[in-house]
């Protein structure tokens, strides 16, 4: 955990998040997204649980989760905890009892004979799925002499989530931390939740090209990706805690999907009115790509034309498990996808730090934390999980012990919450200003127009009658341009003015805008 630190031990705890509560507060943010702080080996810093209902010391205790919890309440911000379920930790004790074949638990996880034995004798296994992490999904398990599957590390083995006695504890989880007064629900690498009952083999994606060792990117998911037996499942989930809902009066918790994948596959994780499965995936909005203008207004409309009509869209940028947005291109992209963010219809979902600009940190070699660099990013996830930099103190506020998990970004003396409040233009002042703005009735309720001014320009406005309507104005390039506002947008008032912008350039002129590289603003008529 790298929110902040309140024992001295150089980790990120639940009492550090509770005593800087009011950051939240300051911001108006409505709700908070914890990771794991369960009892876990931490072979994937905690994303690997060995007890559900217990928190690992290092994190707090149940009593610090619980006032925590009461003092959120206080400032109305909802509590969110991950629901990792796919699979659990070979140190759980139901995989120790699995491994036994103690009933109920000999079925808990995915067992699998051998396909047959090697020349030397060696257990071949079932089939060719491949592990995210690398290698083989199968690991042998001398004991009870089959193979069990792991999507991920072999530390993390899967649950077999067909298996009616766990789905009852699981729902009995769900339970018990809404009891402690959760809200909300991410449900971990829910697109990984069912296997194909057959084990078939996973094609290649592109089998004309022969390799000596392929890898999980190498194989088209179709038998290991969201199965359509992953939403039954989710809304078996989701009416437990609807009905927990109905009993509280109508109170409003969510269930959050983190699930990867085309418009058609996402659109399946919202369900229907009927049919309910997640409030709404996980949408990354930008991605790992330079965008156009077309681009981008091809991928929001897209989205937000094809969210069911229950449903809600949902936008974030970063996470634990992807670079920071600022050092996947230049800085500026940060405030493009806070602006976007913001203004765009929908939930908007922040990483710690993107409030002040926190970029990627070097992380040396001997300071690596993360066993398994996701596969799907290049340079290693650590480089985002970096301590929360509070203030130009050592360790930048975030610890008081000589080393934290994670070194601190070596930007912090500058780039800190402290200081950024002072200075007028600052990540944090703007990231306030958008929020200020995103709680009017026109970002809430407001018609959403999309335009390509140019090649690198993209703007869109937020309208609604009778009240104040917002254009927001960005350049996705490097080269300034001038952009005729008032020629493309029909009704744009004489009076257009900017509330908000990324830089100081105190912009006057009514319907020229002079979109500078990578700015965006918000104006208003
Ligand atoms: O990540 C899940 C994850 O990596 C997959 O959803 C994957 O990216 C996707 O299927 C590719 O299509 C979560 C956590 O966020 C991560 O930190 C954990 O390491 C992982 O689960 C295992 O619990």
């Amino acid at each position: 955990m790298s929110f902040k630190d309140s024992d001295g031990d150089g980790v990120g705890d639940l009492n550090g998040i509770k005593s800087r509560i009011d950051h939240f507060s300051d911001l108006q943010i409505g709700s908070i997204w914890i990771t794991p702080f369960f009892e876990s080996p931490e072979d994937d810093i905690g994303y690997d649980i060995s007890n559900y209902t217990n928190i690992n010391p290092k994190f707090g205790k149940m009593k610090d989760f619980e006032e925590l919890s009461e003092e959120a309440a206080k400032r109305g911000i909802k509590i969110i905890i991950d629901l990792v379920i796919n699979h659990s930790s070979d140190e759980h004790i139901w995989f120790k009892k699995s491994v036994d074949r103690i009933k109920p638990y000999d079925e808990f996880y995915m067992w699998q004979d051998p396909k047959g034995y090697d020349s030397n004798g060696r257990p071949i296994p079932p089939n060719n799925w491949m592990s995210l992490f690398g290698d083989s999904a199968w690991q042998w398990n001398d004991k009870r002499k089959q193979f069990y599957y792991h999507a991920f590390s072999k530390k993390q083995a899967d649950l077999n989530l067909r298996n009616e006695m766990l789905k009852k504890e699981i729902k009995n989880i769900i339970k018990f931390w809404v009891h402690k007064g959760v809200s909300g629900f991410r449900l971990d690498a829910a697109g990984q939740y069912m296997e194909d009952a057959l084990l078939r083999d996973e094609p290649l994606l592109n089998p004309s090209i022969k390799k000596k060792e392929y890898d999980w990117r190498d194989f088209n998911h179709i038998y290991t990706l969201n199965l359509p037996e992953t939403y039954e499942l989710i809304h078996e989930l989701r009416l437990v805690l609807d009905e927990m809902n109905e009993k509280k009066g109508g109170a409003e918790r969510i269930m959050i999907s983190e699930v990867f994948g085309n418009l058609t596959m996402q659109r399946k994780f919202y369900g229907s009115e009927k049919y309910p499965v997640t409030h709404f995936p996980f949408h990354f909005i930008i991605g790992s790509d330079y965008c156009t203008a077309r681009k981008l207004h091809e991928r929001i409309t897209e989205w937000l034309e094809n969210i069911p009509e229950h449903g809600v869209a949902n936008w974030i940028s970063e996470s634990h498990d992807t670079n920071r947005v600022g050092g996947r291109f230049v800085r500026e992209y940060l405030h493009i996808e806070n602006f976007l963010m913001m203004m765009l219809p929908g939930v908007a979902c922040f990483y710690y730090g993107l409030e002040i600009g926190m970029v990627n940190s070097p992380v040396r070699p001997d300071q690596i934390q993360d066993k398994h660099s996701d596969p799907l990013s290049f340079r290693g996830r650590d480089v985002a999980r970096t301590p929360m930099q509070w203030d130009d103190s050592m360790n930048a506020g975030f610890t008081t012990a000589r080393k934290s998990w994670l070194p601190v970004h070596p930007n912090y003396w500058s780039e800190n919450v402290e200081s950024q409040k002072k200075f007028g233009n600052s990540y944090y002042n703007i990231f306030k200003d958008l929020l200020r703005l995103r709680k009017t009735k026109t970002c809430k309720n407001g018609k959403f127009n999309s335009y390509m001014m140019s090649r690198w320009i993209y703007a869109f406005t937020r309208v609604l009658k009778g009240y104040e309507t917002y254009v927001v104005v960005m350049n996705l390039g490097t080269e300034t341009e001038i952009v005729n506002l008032a020629g493309e947008i029909p009704h744009l008032g004489d009076s257009l003015k900017v509330v908000v912008a990324s830089d100081n350039a105190g912009y006057k002129k009514s319907q020229l805008l002079a979109a500078k590289l990578a700015l965006p603003l918000v104006a208003r008529w």
